[in-house]
């Protein structure tokens, strides 16, 4: 419950700035609103993807030590806002999103962009990054027992994905575009209603991680590839102990455990959750999603009203 006020605090907090054009501002105000919330929770916390390096952030930066440092000791994956861009220009699917795993669970990735492949839960096993996703879509559409035309592929509307775009077509499957955010993307693999059957495509390595946790959480299936952009981004995964940087990794090894919790917050409307709304009394309502350890369903649905806070 206190992970879901966090991600509440900075979803609403962050609400003051949809469609004013003002991205850092928004940002700002989510990642402090964040990380107020957080240090009052008993937990020793570590966030391994954050806000970015602590040369760069001021706050939420990779190592930084939150909570009251009383409870458990865990790691700590955060997105205050994901979907700046578009929460500043009053588009869909911006989110708060908040992971959090036993110590040491989660790939320390950088940021840079990953190769993301994933599935819900009865596709679960039968993915492989490597292959084509022409393989790729006829392995998961035996898997769950489809015709390969009856299959949604999520993908990100960029030119790089154009060769992906083209397989789907190609086999007579459906694509669903989006223009970003693609942690919603992975996670409505695993929501039946959302009629997705897959994501693929290369996004930000950290929203890899955040998603790979949701979906582990959710009992899908995710794999991911660093995709260096340059001699110094190479450079850097080794710097960070990635030996063989363009290497597959599977879900369990970017979250290497089962004690890891997951929580979005809608910030504004998308596929997963409505945004936040103030009412005529100056109340908040916000819709939450939750999944992981110590929730009884496989995912949870929340809505709360909040007075005004401050
Ligand atoms: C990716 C994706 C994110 O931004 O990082 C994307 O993972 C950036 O892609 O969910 P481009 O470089 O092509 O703009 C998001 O969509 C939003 O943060």
């Amino acid at each position: 419950m206190d992970i879901l006020a966090v991600a509440q605090q900075a979803a609403i907090a962050s609400y003051p700035w949809i469609g004013k054009g003002k991205k850092n501002d928004a940002d700002g105000a989510g990642t402090e609103a964040m990380r107020n919330r957080m240090n009052l929770i008993d937990m020793d916390g570590t966030i391994v993807i954050g806000e970015g390096e602590m040369d760069e952030a001021p706050m939420l930066y990779i190592n930084e030590r939150l909570g009251t440092g009383k409870g458990p000791k865990v790691d700590i994956a955060v997105d205050p806002v994901e979907g700046t861009t578009f929460l500043s220009k009053g588009q869909e699917n911006s989110l708060t999103v908040v992971a959090v795993s036993a110590k040491g669970s989660l790939l320390h990735a950088p940021d840079m962009y990953m190769k993301k492949l994933a599935v819900g839960p009865k596709a679960k096993g039968h993915i492989n990054i490597q292959a084509s996703l022409t393989e790729n879509m006829k392995s998961v559409a035996k898997a769950l027992g489809k015709d390969l035309t009856e299959l949604t592929v999520m993908i990100q509307d960029r030119p790089r994905h154009n060769y992906l775009i083209k397989q789907v077509f190609d086999v007579g499957a459906r694509v669903k575009l989006f223009p970003d955010g693609d942690v919603t993307g992975a996670i409505a693999t695993a929501i039946e209603e959302l009629e997705v059957d897959i994501l693929v495509g290369i996004g930000g390595a950290p929203e890899g991680v955040i998603a790979a946790t949701a979906l582990k959480c959710l009992g899908g299936d995710f794999q991911g590839q660093l995709v260096p952009q340059n001699k110094e981004e190479f450079d850097r995964c080794l710097r960070m102990g990635l030996s063989n940087p363009k290497r597959v990794f599977t879900l369990n090894e970017i979250v290497r455990t089962d004690e890891c919790f997951f929580v979005a917050t809608g910030i504004t409307d998308g596929m997963l959750l409505k945004g936040v709304r103030k009412k005529d009394n100056g109340l908040m309502v916000s819709h939450s999603f939750l999944t992981g350890k110590g929730i009884s369903e496989r995912y949870q649905l929340i809505e709360a009203n909040h007075s005004l806070i401050r």
